[in-house]
């Protein structure tokens, strides 16, 4: 349909759900047919930033370096699906400023960290809590909420599905070309 790439950019805590709804507006954008890529933890921290860990500055290099890879991936004409906790206000705004007008969506998947803690499917959270992992968003790291995101899903009140269902309905109302 001509349609150019961009860049579809999930922020929120661990556990609010990013990945799941990332999969899902995938599925959705490829029985579409359209191309995309995914860039999460699983993808990039054990290979391009392997390098990297959780303190402030390694997160904030995770994302520059995650965007700049984004910015190519845009360039190649694909919808970029983004999926990290992506923390701070002033790396998601670089991110932005990577991107031509119209091609950084940025959906910010809010949970508050009670529900985010609650599903704690990694464990992660109890560790935190214990002392036994430092740094951890939301416990002893901080998150910076986003001002203006495109988009917005209340992780506590809607399923996975109807935020994927929101997201491309959101993205064929506001296209590229
Ligand atoms: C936050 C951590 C941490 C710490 C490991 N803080 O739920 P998960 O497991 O699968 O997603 C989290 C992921 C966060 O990595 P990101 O690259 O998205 O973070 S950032 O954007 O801030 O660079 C979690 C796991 O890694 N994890 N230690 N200390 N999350």
């Amino acid at each position: 349909k001509g349609q150019r790439g961009r860049v579809l950019w999930l922020t929120g805590l661990s556990g609010a759900g990013k990945s799941t709804i990332a999969d899902l507006v995938e599925k959705r954008l490829h029985a579409d047919g359209r191309h995309t890529y995914l860039l999460d933890g699983d993808n990039v921290r054990h290979g391009l930033n392997r390098d990297l860990g959780f303190t402030d500055e390694d997160r904030v290099e995770n994302i520059r370096r995650v965007a700049e890879v984004a910015r190519l991936m845009v360039d190649a004409g694909l919808i970029v699906l983004v999926s990290f906790i992506s923390p701070f206000r002033a790396e998601r705004r670089l991110a932005r400023e990577l991107m031509g007008p119209g091609e950084f969506v940025e959906v910010f998947v809010d949970a508050p960290l009670e529900v985010a803690e609650a599903r704690d499917v990694k464990g992660l959270y109890r560790k935190a809590r214990a002392g036994e992992l430092a740094n951890f968003t939301g416990i002893d790291s901080p998150y910076e909420a986003p001002d203006a995101p495109e988009i917005r899903i209340d992780a506590a009140a809607e399923t996975p599905d109807g935020a994927a269902d929101r997201i491309v309905a959101w993205l064929k109302a506001h296209p590229t070309s």
